[in-house]
């Protein structure tokens, strides 16, 4: 069985496209892949986290997961900062494989960056640290959102590497994005893709009450044109509302074109408000029944599952290295 690993920083409360890139893929690869997901919260703490929010956060996420209908009887959910090899692995990584100009290239550092005002070692090195998440499990294939296959190729390459210079060690990973759904942008902003921290007219958040999430998509940005058609270069807002109702209701975007010839943008507006509340009910009240406690009693269940996998590989790879 092919092994899948992916994960989600504890940066805020997730939102749809978090859902649609990431989460919705692992709830069906789940059933005939050997799955481990993880909070990945030494990712978090690349830019500065109120310690409580964090610690809320870490449990907030993994229950998202079991929400979206990941089983803890079939997929292992476990925390990052549980297992010590994530950031043993990534230190070797630097030093062996990883070189500067691979960081320096990378679009996400770049965008993250230029929003602090003195952006920490380890905001550069994130992908180094994504590098060994994935490594460590002898993954097969990473399912991500649009914006991580740049680092999901750091990965490959740095397997690659490390395999030439010091023998076969690593397997190689891919990435897996969804056709529709990869990259889903913000709504005040649809140039932009959607992101936890950005503001909160930018996303819809998976906690969002019905009523706040229609407020947003009432106000979401669109164009002075009235026609209701997928064109994202000339269109990126109505384009963006199309991909979300047409994931949303399983339908074609161009059968939902037909369907919207007649209309306004305040009656297409309106039925996707109707469906993201639908949704957004329906998750929330599954997020209900996992309380705190059964959360991390899941999570520590996770991190027994992972440990003795993280073990080995890295017990090669220091083999590898004569340490
Ligand atoms: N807008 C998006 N559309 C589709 N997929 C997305 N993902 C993120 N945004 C979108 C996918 O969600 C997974 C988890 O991402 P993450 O939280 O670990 O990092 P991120 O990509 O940086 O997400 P955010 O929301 O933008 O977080 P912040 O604002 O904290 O940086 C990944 O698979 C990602 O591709």
């Amino acid at each position: 069985m092919k092994t899948i690993f992916s994960g989600i920083k504890p940066t805020g409360d997730l939102h749809l496209g978090n859902y649609f890139g990431a989460l919705s893929q692992w709830v069906d690869l789940q059933h005939d892949h050997h799955s481990i997901f993880c909070v990945v919260d030494y990712h978090a703490i690349t830019v500065p986290q109120d310690k409580k929010a964090l610690h809320n956060n870490i449990i907030a996420i993994a229950r998202s997961y079991l929400a979206a209908g990941i089983d803890p009887k079939k997929s292992i959910i476990f925390r990052q900062s549980d297992i010590k090899e994530h950031t043993e692995l990534a230190w070797i990584l630097n030093c062996t494989s990883a070189r500067m100009s691979d960081l320096e290239n990378m679009t996400q550092y770049k965008d993250a960056a230029s929003k602090q005002i003195n952006p920490s070692v380890g905001l550069f090195d994130y992908p180094i640290l994504m590098a060994a998440d994935i490594l460590l499990y002898n993954t097969d294939t990473v399912p991500v959102g649009h914006d991580q296959l740049q680092h999901v190729e750091l990965a490959r390459d740095l397997a690659k590497r490390f395999n030439h210079d010091y023998g076969e060690t690593f397997k190689i990973p891919s990435a897996l994005i969804r056709s529709e759904g990869s990259r889903i942008m913000g709504l005040d902003d649809p140039t932009k893709k959607m992101s936890k921290s950005i503001g909160e007219n930018n996303c819809i958040s998976l906690n969002d009450s019905p009523e706040v999430a229609t407020k947003k998509i009432m106000r979401a940005a669109t164009d002075s044109d009235t026609v209701i058609k997928y064109d994202p270069a000339n269109k990126p807002g109505i384009s963006n509302l199309l991909t979300i109702l047409s994931i949303l209701e399983n339908k074609k975007i161009k059968d939902l074109e037909k369907e919207f010839t007649d209309c306004g943008y305040g009656q297409f507006k309106q039925r996707i408000a109707n469906s993201v509340s639908k949704f957004l009910t329906n998750f929330q009240e599954k997020a209900k029944h996992y309380s705190d406690e059964q959360v991390l009693t899941i999570l520590a269940d996770g991190q027994k599952q992972v440990e003795p996998l993280a073990a080995t590989v890295l017990a090669k790879v220091r083999t590898q290295l004569g340490l």
